[in-house]
């Protein structure tokens, strides 16, 4: 087998989800709910009929069946830029910025995950990665912090070596590979002995949870991993119907006939048992919380149009929200009256150029139209060309923090610091030693291709779009 990037990066994803379930077996049991949720959806489907039935191949690409993204938390600028060294060998880049400050949070994250429309259907393998801010926290964590992190490595020695390799060489052999998974694995690995003080870890954990989830283990333990649905409120109702310990709601967008963006949910974090060393060296015991199991439905990448549009809505229902102290039904009431604005029809969002979309010639396109230029609307209207929609590959910040939110308590002090905080992209790309790409300019660069594409088979000078 040619062990190219996308075979290593499935490779690798598949190694960490039977590790990951293995350390919680919880997440194992969500893996298998999904597959059950999704071969009913599709059954059922099937038995309406009509122009909707879910076919089983469009929707259900081999993609969806292996597609998971994780997260993992970091500490510092010498593990981020290592680590983007390391996704960079399974051909995963850092795309977009997220600032989780606006969501409470002193930590700001980008996404490592293939770029092109054929990585992602050979493996769309993702990683959510986020960095602790330092600036944003008060001085005696911010000490503490920075004494734990300089005492641990959370690289092998022979992964950072095959890295080297991999860089110098272009390539890393079969064997190598399989190395590289080996290795890669500690990396995301759980342990349970902390490497600080049950007292250090209280003083961590009263400024936020988050600080002493990322402070205090000898790695950064993958903290969750999410296989993709397409019901994700079948999942859900089977996890509460299951007795999982499910979150109340979906985040994100109301459920549509046309998705939009990402809607997830997941099942709260455990308590788990774990060991802080004490003054004599021994070790006591104590808990943490922290990992959990998360599932997705991806929708439409939207232009920024169609983000600023979702965007104001959802800010427009959180105040009507707070504002009259609503429970969960009644969120799910506002959000759905909300959205009503947001057309929830294939042509109103391709017309309004709300979603990105790529386009092909239709089955009748006849070759050689006399003419040198057409207008897009002109040559859909004549049934030359026809379009799909692009799904989305990224995230959902204000989602991820309601994911935060509801794993980890709310108590935090140092909150002005976090609160009063800006976004920093310029640092973060100082840390990791290379910008990050901008996600929507990747979508709107797929749509203009395949434009392109069709511009070039239909022999035309322009397509006016
Ligand atoms: C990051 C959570 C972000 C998502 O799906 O939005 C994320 C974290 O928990 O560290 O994975
Ligand atoms: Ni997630």
């Amino acid at each position: 087998m040619d062990w190219g990037q996308d075979t290593l990066r499935a490779g690798f994803c598949h190694a960490l989800s039977e590790m990951y379930k293995s350390e919680v077996p919880l997440y194992g049991d969500l893996v298998d709910l999904v597959w059950k949720a999704d071969a009913e959806a599709i059954n059922t489907s099937r038995k309406l009929g009509g122009a909707n039935a879910i076919d089983p191949d469009d929707v259900l690409p081999s993609r969806n069946r292996v597609e998971r993204h994780g997260a993992i938390r970091l500490g510092t600028a010498q593990e981020l830029s290592t680590i983007r060294r390391m996704f960079a060998v399974m051909g995963m880049s850092p795309v977009g910025y997220y600032d989780l400050s606006v969501a409470g949070f002193p930590m700001h994250a980008t996404a490592f995950r293939p770029k092109s429309r054929e990585a992602l259907a050979r493996h769309p393998f993702r990683v959510f990665t986020t960095v602790l801010r330092m600036d944003l926290l008060t001085e005696r964590t911010r000490d503490l912090a920075q004494r734990a992190l300089k005492q641990r490595n959370i690289f092998t020695d022979r992964l950072v070596a095959l890295i080297d390799h991999a860089e110098i060489q272009g390539r890393l052999t079969p064997d190598e590979c399989k190395e590289f998974i080996a290795e890669g694995l500690e990396t995301f690995r759980w342990h349970s002995k902390a490497t600080v003080t049950l007292d250090e870890y209280k003083i961590l954990k009263a400024e936020h949870p988050l600080i002493a989830d990322i402070v205090s283990f000898p790695s950064c333990h993958i903290n969750h991993l999410t296989p993709r649905t397409i019901d994700i409120d079948l999942v859900q109702k089977m996890m509460q119907d299951s007795g999982m310990p499910a979150k109340e709601r979906i985040e994100g967008p109301p459920r549509r006939e046309y998705p939009i963006l990402l809607r997830q949910t997941s099942f709260k974090a455990l308590e788990e048992t774990v060991y802080f060393r004490d003054s004599n060296e021994a070790y006591v015991k104590g808990s943490h919380t922290a990992r959990f199991g998360e599932v997705e439905q991806r929708g439409y990448a939207l232009t920024r149009k169609g983000r600023k549009l979702y965007d104001d809505i959802l800010a427009r229902v959180n105040t009507t929200a707070a504002e009259t102290g609503a429970d969960s039904t009644k969120y799910e009431e506002i959000l759905e009256q909300g959205f009503e604005e947001f057309p929830d029809d294939l042509r109103q969002l391709q017309e309004q150029e709300l979603a990105y979309f790529c386009y092909h010639l239709t089955p009748q396109a006849g070759q050689g139209l006399d003419i040198t230029k057409a207008s897009l609307s002109q040559l859909l209207k004549d049934g030359v060309l026809e379009y799909e929609p692009i799904t989305y590959e990224d995230f959902l910040p204000l989602s991820a923090g309601g994911i935060f939110n509801s794993n980890l308590g709310s108590e935090s002090q140092a909150k002005r610091l976090i609160m009063e905080a800006e976004a920093d992209l310029d640092g973060f790309q100082k840390m990791m030693g290379t910008p990050a790409t901008d996600e929507i300019s990747l979508y709107e660069q797929m749509q203009r291709d395949s434009l392109e594409t069709c511009r070039v088979q239909l022999g035309l000078e322009e397509i006016v779009v």
